[in-house]
């Protein structure tokens, strides 16, 4: 598939997907969900990917789903037609992990987007917000759901009652963000996280983002139990024998993925 709306780049078993919709500060339309759909599916598929990088530019990771587009639409359009939910679902499904590197303006389905993916580093000058508020709608694939669980109730009314933007220093401080690093050095510190990632074995990668995301399916003693039998199942591959034989020869592992 030929992409308009993303520009994708595989280097070191990094995928870096750019959302490139300038015009309309990377404004999330039908296209741009399918074709980003597509690039991670293919990324999934791809043994030369380990991890992927999703950005934006400088100024903007995305300002939300596409206003325009949206305006309007009915009732029985967005329900009927089920308004991006195929498309978003598609990068749930992706094992590999995703890093979204935020700069600039991360709003409604921006900020949603964000939160879909495993960890968020932000430049230091992110806004974070979900203004769907000014526009006479709620938030639809996150925003009263994910971020509540990421900020915690006050700040989640907040920030969906008032429509005001977090910055890059309160999201971290409230846990929505990883880390923050200088706008500059974005990108560097966002692959050099990939890169670390792509050195591991891929069964634990894929283990360990499967266990974390169960942390928000179940309850605690639930988490905990799946927890635990992932670990037991880790001592199944030929990647446990090598990691702790490495550690026990004071030597780098050379992980096969088996
Ligand atoms: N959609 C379309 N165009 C947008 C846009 C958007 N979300 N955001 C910005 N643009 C366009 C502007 O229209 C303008 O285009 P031109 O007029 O030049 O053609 C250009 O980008 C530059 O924007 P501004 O002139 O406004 O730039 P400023 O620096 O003054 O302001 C801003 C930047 C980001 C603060 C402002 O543009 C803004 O407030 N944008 C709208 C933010 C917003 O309300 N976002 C939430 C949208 S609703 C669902 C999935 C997803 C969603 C819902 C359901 N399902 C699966 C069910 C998501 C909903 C949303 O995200």
């Amino acid at each position: 598939m030929a992409y308009e709306t993303i520009i994708v780049e595989i280097e070191d078993y990094v995928a870096t997907i750019r959302l490139n919709r300038p015009d309309a500060m990377n404004a999330l339309n039908d296209q741009l969900f399918k074709e980003l759909a597509d690039a991670l599916g293919a990324a999934q598929a791809n043994e030369k990917v380990r991890c992927i990088v999703l950005t934006g530019s400088e100024k903007f990771f995305a300002a939300g789903a596409d206003i325009k587009m949206m305006s309007d639409l009915s009732f029985v359009d967005v329900f009927a037609g089920d308004l991006f939910t195929q498309d978003t679902a598609a990068i749930l499904r992706v094992r590999k992990p995703i890093i979204a590197a935020v700069a600039g303006y991360a709003l409604g389905g921006g900020c949603e987007l964000a939160m879909m993916c495993d960890f968020i580093i932000a430049g230091d000058n992110a806004k974070f917000g979900q203004p769907e508020i000014n526009l006479g709608v709620v938030a639809g694939i996150g925003g009263t759901q994910r971020l509540t669980r990421f900020v915690g109730k006050s700040k989640a009314m907040d920030m969906n009652l008032t429509g005001r933007f977090m910055d890059a220093e309160e999201a971290e401080r409230a846990g929505l963000v990883s880390r923050v690093v200088p706008v500059k050095k974005l990108m560097e510190e966002a692959l050099a996280a990939a890169a670390k990632i792509s050195e591991k074995s891929m069964i634990t990668v894929m283990a360990v983002k499967e266990a974390v995301n169960r942390s928000y399916e179940t309850t605690l003693a639930e988490g905990l139990l799946f927890e635990r039998r992932v670990f037991n199942a880790m001592f199944a591959t030929d990647d446990q024998k090598e990691g702790m034989s490495a550690f026990l020869e004071k030597r780098e592992p050379q992980f096969r993925d088996k």
